[in-house]
């Protein structure tokens, strides 16, 4: 047992190794890597006003920076990029990586070697909630690179979610976590500040079967499709509704802090598809956030679906894809998704059209 009475993340990572004894060692060192910018990122979290993080990026023509999405950058959204960016470039694990802040992948600098993975990240997400002092989170995925000397291109990065390698978040809460994935089960460590190590506090993190308690931005209902609707009426119905039972409802405005409370004590996270903006299929990005938590999710015994089906068997498209999410217990998961394959009743007809109506066509 180690003198500290608890595994650090790197001798967890040393037992997860000795499984594949031809393996090089590089794997083990990239998460390190990633490891060590989640930790840069919880200081400048942790530190707030006082770091100077708090605020919208100032962009080169002075007014708000905006990124790839269309959303205006906090300046916490830039920094932790750049510590991605940094700290992962000059190992020679990785042959590129992509972001949510980024609007192209970006390959290794030619100065460093070129590694077999490739890490897709966002690398703060929630951003609405950095300067009302509330939890944020990275997240990130790993996948294999090509092999081969091409340059590397957007389409070596259209990977399905069940290809991921490895898959994880930092949590940047009242204490700092990072609950990671290498395709055995889901860990949890938690970051010792005096140490400066994240030290397994959740082995084998499980998500339960069925729960109580769900997640929706109810903002959008107007612009939800029929079987969602029909999902949160009956919970709303509780224990008088079909369901027999009452619910508790959440919402933190940051996936990553959604995820980590179902994987903790379960629950359903829904952001589906909706008609609120019909050139976005969804509000979540299907590369760096749907995959790697839906992998996650997985990997705890919880599913992770588009509404339709798994969403980790998704072809992606585009590097910022987005996409309906609905995750956590699998007993409501395989409800919605029982609600979407239904035949849909059809809709109420319009009483301005009908026989004897005003406007009778
Ligand atoms: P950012 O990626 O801009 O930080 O947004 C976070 C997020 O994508 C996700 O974490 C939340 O579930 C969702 O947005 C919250 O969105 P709204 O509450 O604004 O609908």
């Amino acid at each position: 047992m180690p003198l500290t009475g608890r595994q650090t993340l790197t001798q967890y990572l040393i037992e997860q190794r000795r499984r594949y004894p031809a393996a090089s060692g590089n794997f083990n060192a990239l998460i390190l890597d990633v490891a060590m910018a989640c930790k840069a990122i919880a200081r400048a979290v942790g530190q707030g006003a006082l770091a100077g993080v708090h605020g919208a990026q100032t962009g080169e023509l002075g007014g708000n920076s905006i990124n790839v999405q269309g959303e205006t950058q906090q300046k916490l959204d830039v920094l932790a990029n750049d510590y991605f960016l940094r700290i992962n470039e000059w190992g020679g694990h990785l042959a590129g990586m992509a972001s949510e802040e980024l609007e192209a992948p970006y390959p290794i600098p030619a100065a460093y070697p070129r590694g077999s993975y490739l890490l897709v990240f966002d690398p703060l997400d929630g951003s609405s909630n950095i300067d009302v002092n509330l939890t944020v989170g990275s997240i990130f995925s790993i996948l294999r690179a090509p092999s081969g000397d091409e340059e590397l291109s957007e389409a070596d990065f259209l990977q399905a979610g069940r290809e991921q390698v490895a898959a994880g978040y930092a949590l940047y809460g009242p204490s700092t976590m990072l609950v990671l994935s290498v395709g055995d089960g889901v860990d949890g460590f938690t970051l010792d500040k005096d140490l400066g190590e994240f030290m397994l506090t959740h082995p084998r993190m499980q998500v339960p079967p069925s729960t109580q308690e769900f997640a929706i931005n109810a903002s959008n209902s107007r612009f939800w499709e029929a079987p969602v609707k029909r999902f949160v009426d009956e919970c709303l119905a509780g224990k008088s509704g079909p369901r027999e039972k009452d619910f508790n409802m959440r919402w933190i405005a940051s996936m990553v802090a959604e995820a980590h409370r179902i994987l903790t004590r379960g629950g359903v996270f829904l952001y589906p598809r909706d008609s609120k903006d019909a050139s976005k299929p969804g509000r979540l990005r299907l590369l760096y956030e749907a995959n790697p938590i839906g992998f996650l999710i997985e990997q705890a015994g919880g599913r992770a679906s588009t509404g339709y089906g798994p969403v980790l068997q998704e072809q992606p498209t585009q590097l910022h894809q987005r996409i309906g999410l609905v995750f956590g217990s699998r007993h409501e998961v395989e409800r919605i998704e029982r609600y979407h394959a239904e035949p849909q009743a059809p809709s109420e007809p319009n009483p301005l059209f009908c026989e004897r109506s005003l406007f009778r066509v």
